[in-house]
């Protein structure tokens, strides 16, 4: 969307390159009219100096030219000659009739020559005539030195292409940083206003270009600037992007460059390369410096330096460690990170000094979805009745990456369709494309196959609606999409923190399609793997990571710092057995719970089923008239009512124009957002 110019310089446009394809061409092309030329030429045989003396004393030359500089000599043959001698064995001879041969002598050549004019004439034979020449001196000199001149050109051209343009310089330039500049005369227009969402994430590193602003309000104080931040979140979330807006803030120069830059094959090109970029930012300062994928470089250094660790990566890793010590606090130089896995990071890069600040960049809120798909929908033309908020609802768990493609996925729906603007429903297929695949209806099913499947994910949506941490509906089909025949697409809620009770209830409603299987068609199928899968790892995640087991409970056998134990597990094979256990039994728990559940609700979940053979989709409202009303508020419902509270409290400041803590304090008629009990 943004777009950076090509030439970061618009100066350098003007400036020739000394070398470059077209000098390529011409050379080629030079040396293919010498071929040809020689060829004409190869009509001339070579002979020896024996030969070409019988051959003139034959009287079957009738010219010579002599060639001083290369000692050489050619006889024009006559036709009767050209016949008489060996070398006429070709009808190649064709026009003019040469041999060629090396001479003695060029100082005795002209003796010779009289020499044989004189037996010539003697036998009344026509005389030869003789030409000097200059000789083919450029001829000479290419054949001498044409071979290197060609290796040198070919090497340079080699190099060039080595290079890969970025940096511009040859194979001895491999040292050299490639970091990207942008200046603020060369279009980087990045601004926070372009960046929604990550409200927090922004305030921090709003300061970062605070410091680059104005340093002394924080170092008259005493206080050090700090040297870098490390953006840390999923991908898609925007870490570049804030990158960028903090440089276009700042107004300053902004190097930009990637961690896998750093890996080369060559040793030591790694270190180098940090060292220059690391002297280029300090040229450039007040700048900053953004690394980004920096877990490229920056991973944990092994324990063990021969398995499996990566010297030429621990050496640029200890170049960057010690550059970053380096330079002064206060010499304006700020170094920006990202990665999405800051736990795989070498400890010593995030000590303060270094990356003094870890920023992080989450996936997008409900509110900020909303913000992200205002700034993305200004550049669709949009039907005018869509809802924002809902589109939200539905992208749960989406970054602002997803976002984007969903919005440009929707719009070339629209398009495809020839729709005057882009509307609700497609931006329901987009999301339903990003999330599922392609729908393939052009798939087979039978009318019992389809039974089936109805029958699965009638028990889904049965399930889901049935207990009180089941996720939200939106819509059961049975039409197949991707690698599924059909599914239940639920808006999932964001909790901050998960109740057993959550976990229990959604490996329920995932279990759900298997169990209506079972109590309805009698017999399961293999379908149900995908769902059996995640129930178990649901299962597992409850035992091992959250310690909500009854027989191994508040213990955390997995490992957050991403160094995998390796072959050796961390619990002893007893309690392996006991893990094993309590998996399957609370799975087994699940299953039975789901089957009472399917057997209390038989009537409505057929009636779901024949709805949905019926009519392939259905909707929230089609189950709702069939389950009744939900029991339990969505967690969705509730942020939306606190938001809106909020809104109406801020409006209400507004037009009163009250100070804001007073009111805030008698206002006893809307409860606190959060509530212990
Ligand atoms: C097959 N697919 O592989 C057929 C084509 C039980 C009615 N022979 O649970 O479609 O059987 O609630 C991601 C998403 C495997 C990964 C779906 C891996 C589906 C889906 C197998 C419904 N809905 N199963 C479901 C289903 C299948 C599968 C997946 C995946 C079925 C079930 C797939
Ligand atoms: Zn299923």
């Amino acid at each position: 969307m943004i777009k950076y110019p090509k030439n970061p310089k618009p100066g350098n446009q003007n400036k020739r390159p000394l070398f470059n394809m077209y000098w390529m061409y011409g050379v080629i092309l030079l040396s293919l009219f010498a071929l040809f030329y020689f060829q004409d030429a190869s009509q001339t045989k070579d002979v020896d100096w024996t030969d070409f003396e019988k051959a003139a004393l034959a009287g079957d030359i009738d010219k010579i030219k002599v060639f001083a500089e290369t000692n050489t000599a050619e006889g024009y043959v006559t036709d009767a000659g050209a016949k008489k001698h060996k070398f006429d064995n070709s009808d190649a001879f064709e026009g003019d009739k040469k041999i060629k041969t090396t001479i003695p002598s060029s100082d005795k050549i002209q003796e010779k020559i009289d020499s044989w004019n004189a037996a010539l004439t003697a036998e009344g034979k026509p005389l030869i005539k003789v030409n000097y020449e200059k000789g083919s001196d450029f001829m000479k000199l290419f054949w001498y030195f044409g071979p290197i001149l060609l290796l040198v050109v070919f090497m340079v051209y080699m190099s060039r292409r080595m290079s890969g343009g970025a940096g511009g310089g040859g194979i001895f330039n491999v040292g050299k940083s490639r970091a990207t500049v942008f200046d603020k005369d060369n279009g980087n227009t990045v601004t926070f206003k372009d960046v929604a969402g990550l409200a927090e994430a922004k305030v921090e590193i709003e300061e970062i270009v605070e410091f680059l602003k104005n340093p002394q309000r924080y170092t008259e104080l005493g206080a050090k600037i700090p040297k870098g931040a490390l953006l840390v979140g999923p991908p898609g979330t925007g870490k570049t992007l804030l990158a960028k807006a903090v440089a276009g803030e700042a107004n300053v120069p902004f190097l930009s460059m990637s961690g896998s830059d750093f890996v080369e094959m060559f040793v030591g090109v790694g270190a180098a390369r940090v060292r220059d970029l690391f002297k280029q930012a300090k040229e450039k300062a007040p700048c900053i410096v953004f690394i980004d994928e920096i877990d490229a470089v920056g991973r944990a250094r092994g324990k063990n330096p021969n398995m499996g660790s990566n010297d030429e990566r621990e050496n640029t890793l200890n170049q960057m460690l010690t550059e970053m010590d380096g330079f002064g606090s206060n010499n304006g130089v700020i170094i920006l990170a990202a990665t999405n896995r800051a736990d795989m990071l070498d400890k010593a890069l995030l000590r303060p000094g270094r990356f003094d600040r870890q920023i992080y960049v989450d996936l997008p809120e409900l509110t900020d979805r909303v913000e992200i798909f205002n700034v993305h929908l200004r550049n669709l033309k949009v039907n005018s009745k869509l809802d924002v908020e809902q589109l939200a609802r539905q992208t749960q768990g989406f970054s602002g990456a997803d976002i984007a493609n969903v919005c440009n996925e929707a719009a070339l729906i629209a398009a495809r369709n020839n729709k005057q603007a882009v509307d609700w429903d497609d931006f329901m297929a987009a999301i339903d494309r990003i999330v599922g695949g392609l729908e393939k209806r052009s798939r087979i099913i039978t009318d019992e196959e389809k039974f089936s499947i109805a029958t699965h994910e009638a028990g889904h949506a049965t399930i889901s609606w049935m207990t009180q941490y089941g996720n939200p509906l939106v819509k059961v089909t049975i039409v197949p999409r991707g690698r599924a025949l059909g599914a239940a697409w639920y808006a999932p809620e964001a909790r901050q923190i998960i109740p057993t009770q959550a976990l229990l209830d959604t490996m329920c409603g995932l279990l759900a399609g298997r169990a209506a299987e079972e109590v309805f068609t009698g017999q399961v199928g293999t379908g149900a793997s995908d769902d059996l899968e995640k129930c178990t790892k649901i299962a597992r995640s409850l035992v091992l990571v959250y310690g909500m087991s009854d027989k191994l409970p508040n213990i955390n056998y997995s490992d957050s710092t991403g160094q995998d134990y390796g072959f050796t597990k961390p619990y002893s094979d007893e309690t392996a057995k006991v893990i094993d256990e309590e998996v399957k039994r609370i799975v087994n728990e699940q299953y039975a719970r789901a089957k009472d559940i399917l057997k209390e609700y038989a009537k409505e979940h057929n009636e779901i089923r024949d709805l949905l053979v019926e009519r392939e989709v259905i909707f929230h409202d089609d189950v709702e008239k069939i389950l009744g009303p939900r029991k339990w508020k969505s967690r969705t419902d509730e942020i939306i009512e606190i938001n809106k509270k909020e809104e109406a409290k801020r409006l209400e400041h507004k037009t009163k124009e009250e100070p804001l803590p007073d009111s805030d304090s008698d206002d006893a008629g809307t409860p606190p957002p959060f509530n212990k009990d």
